[in-house]
């Protein structure tokens, strides 16, 4: 048995399993184990940090949007990624974790947020390419965990999804004008491309056998596949979108395999993926700094809230 098993009942985690194999979903007050509640405040909170940081290399650029229309879909685009963390954090708050605490971890360094979000959006190219790339990843990611087996987790799940594949067209609308466009925009879409491919390999997490966390959630279909294999996936589905696009992928590796049905491909530079969960990207600080200080500004509003649900319950009562 796994150690982190071993202070379970063991008909409790029988009758937990049976559950989880008969693909009923688990809710807040049901018996679960703690390595379960524990695996999910990780990544369902972790899941919350990278959505709300993730607005942060986006949101440079509304101010620079090249069209009024552009920039009512990159706005409203922007304010989904705050609400997917509103939905997250709700479902993270069920396990009996506050939300201030799950944001003191974020702000301690104790907890993670999606390593992508740690490289910078440098053009307009780049913002379609986090479109297409970045929210593609996503949503090959998020559409599997609308299976998973914790029920707040699995419905967030289903409402996130449905806006990201919005999200994911809005990037690829950008690709499109910039890859049909003059030469230099077609090299602008292309260096984004360049710049954004591994950072979003990255987004599926280490290989299978360097994933620690995999094994118990594969078992309890918290996550229901594999990091390689939504990996995979996102990159048979992405290559033929580059292709369309008339640009190629950083990698003169990718090619469509015959015997295998998939696209080889060269491995990640896990030393840059490493360094950047650790702290050392390249914008890890900024992020972290504008995420605390803009936390900081907005006291007053939670304050608020705060102080008038207060009057209004004491209003009631009267
Ligand atoms: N970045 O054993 P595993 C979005 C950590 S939302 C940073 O494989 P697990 C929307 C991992 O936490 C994108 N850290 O772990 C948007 C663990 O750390 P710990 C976010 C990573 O949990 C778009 C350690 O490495 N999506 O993009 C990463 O079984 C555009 C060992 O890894 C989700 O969070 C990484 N890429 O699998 C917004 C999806 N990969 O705490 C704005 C939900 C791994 O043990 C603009 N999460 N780590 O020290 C998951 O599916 C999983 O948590 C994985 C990792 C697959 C990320």
């Amino acid at each position: 048995m796994d150690d982190k098993l071993k202070n379970e009942d063991p008909e409790l985690l029988k009758e937990f399993q049976a559950k989880i194999d008969a693909e009923v979903k688990i809710e807040p007050k049901d018996y679960m184990p703690e390595a379960y509640r524990q695996h999910l405040i990780r990544q369902i909170s972790q899941h919350a940090h990278s959505e709300v940081i993730g607005m942060q290399p986006e949101g440079n650029w509304i101010t620079r949007c090249p069209s009024i229309r552009a920039k009512k879909i990159l706005m409203a685009k922007i304010q989904d990624e705050g609400g997917h963390g509103l939905y997250l954090y709700s479902a993270a708050e069920t396990l009996g974790v506050s939300r201030d605490q799950y944001l003191k971890w974020l702000h301690e360094g104790k907890a993670k947020y999606a390593s992508v979000f740690n490289y910078s959006a440098l053009n307009w190219a780049d913002i379609g390419a986090i479109g297409w790339l970045v929210d593609g990843a996503a949503i090959v990611n998020q559409v599997s965990l609308q299976r998973t087996s914790y029920g707040p987790y699995s419905r967030a799940m289903v409402k996130i999804c449905k806006e990201e594949s919005f999200h994911q067209r809005q990037g690829y609308e950008i690709m499109v004008h910039m890859a049909q466009g003059t030469p230099e925009q077609k090299e602008m879409a292309q260096d984004a491309l360049n710049r954004w491919w591994y950072p979003s390999l990255m987004m599926f997490g280490p290989h299978d056998g360097d994933s620690p966390r995999s094994s118990l959630a594969m078992q309890w279909k918290i996550k229901r596949e594999t990091n390689d294999e939504l990996r995979q996936k996102f990159i048979d589905k992405t290559v033929p979108q580059a292709e369309f696009l008339g640009l190629t992928v950083p990698d003169e590796n990718c090619k469509f395999n015959e015997a295998t049905g998939h696209y080889d491909w060269t491995d990640i530079n896990w030393d840059e993926f490493w360094a950047s969960i650790k702290g050392y990207g390249p914008n890890n600080k900024r992020r972290m700094k504008h995420h605390q200080k803009v936390h900081a500004e907005g006291a007053w509003v939670r304050e608020a809230s705060i102080a008038y649900g207060k009057k209004k319950e004491k209003k009631e009562v009267a």
